[in-house]
């Protein structure tokens, strides 16, 4: 069964784009794929279950989510391949998987943030352990629809007490908001603690050199502690 399920994951993660309707497909397979291998099994599955975590990645079209998943996955150290400043949207969703070898394993949803495809983000809050939200700080032109858009994710009951960390991307751009004024701006020291555990962290997924910026090592390592903590 281990191997059917990464097996999944290579083959969703191997640069193939899905369409976002491909997913209720997926869900069904996995779903069956599941029970059937249930039989006789709860115990056991029960327990995988929880060894594995769902992270959503969400954030309007180029606010750097590609770019931040493509980073996050490689090993801290490990030295980026060189930055690839061609914006290629992502056209539904992409999965890849993240472990350290000791906490549970990350499945790191991104969805896309064009309008078009913003209209399913919902169909992807189920199950979700921790959401990543990414904002350009460096384009305030956008954040009204930003702040729309967060009021109906803190509205839906399917992430209700997921903890959320809001990233304030592309600090390498002068004139960047920071942490204190992106919060400001999207209102989140109104959401009680209680329902969300909110982070906002200034992160810059573009590092200049062929390295991985410290701030992206920084959300892999809160990813990581937070993961293990739910
Ligand atoms: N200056 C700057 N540019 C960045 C940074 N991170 C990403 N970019 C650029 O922003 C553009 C969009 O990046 P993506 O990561 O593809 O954006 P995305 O959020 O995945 O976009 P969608 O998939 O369309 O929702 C690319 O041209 C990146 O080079 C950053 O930290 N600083
Ligand atoms: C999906 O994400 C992985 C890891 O970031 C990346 O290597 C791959 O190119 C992406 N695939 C698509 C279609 O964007
Ligand atoms: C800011 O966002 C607007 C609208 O999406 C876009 O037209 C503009 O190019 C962006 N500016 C920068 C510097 O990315
Ligand atoms: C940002 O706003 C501009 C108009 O000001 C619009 O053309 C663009 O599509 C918007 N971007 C997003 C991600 O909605
Ligand atoms: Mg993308």
């Amino acid at each position: 069964m281990m191997g059917f399920k990464l097996k999944v994951f290579v083959v969703i993660s191997s640069g193939v784009v899905l369409s976002v309707c491909t997913y209720a497909a997926y869900r069904i397979w996995k779903k069956r794929l599941n029970s059937a291998d249930d039989e006789g099994f709860e115990d056991v599955s029960k327990l995988e279950e929880t060894l594995e975590k769902k992270v959503l990645v969400l954030g309007l079209e180029g606010s750097g989510k590609s770019t931040l998943v493509s980073q996050i996955v490689k090993e801290v150290g490990q030295k980026c391949v060189a930055f690839n400043s061609i914006y290629k949207p992502t056209e539904g969703f992409n999965v890849t998987s993240l472990s350290d070898g000791t906490s549970p394993t990350i499945n790191i949803w991104e969805i896309g943030g064009k309008e078009s495809v913003r209209r399913y983000w919902a169909k992807f809050f189920q199950d979700t352990d921790i959401l990543v939200f990414v904002v350009d700080a460096s384009n305030n032109s956008n954040l009204s629809i930003v702040v729309s858009e967060i009021k109906s994710l803190l509205g839906d009951a399917r992430l209700a007490s997921v903890p959320i960390l809001v990233l304030a991307n592309k600090q390498d751009v002068v004139g960047a908001l920071g942490a204190e004024q992106i919060s400001n701006v999207l209102d989140l020291k109104s959401i009680p603690s209680r329902s969300h555990q909110v982070k906002v962290l200034e992160t810059q997924t573009k590092s200049g050199s062929n390295e991985i910026h410290p701030t992206v090592c920084e959300v892999r390592k809160v990813l990581l502690k937070l993961s293990s903590h739910i």
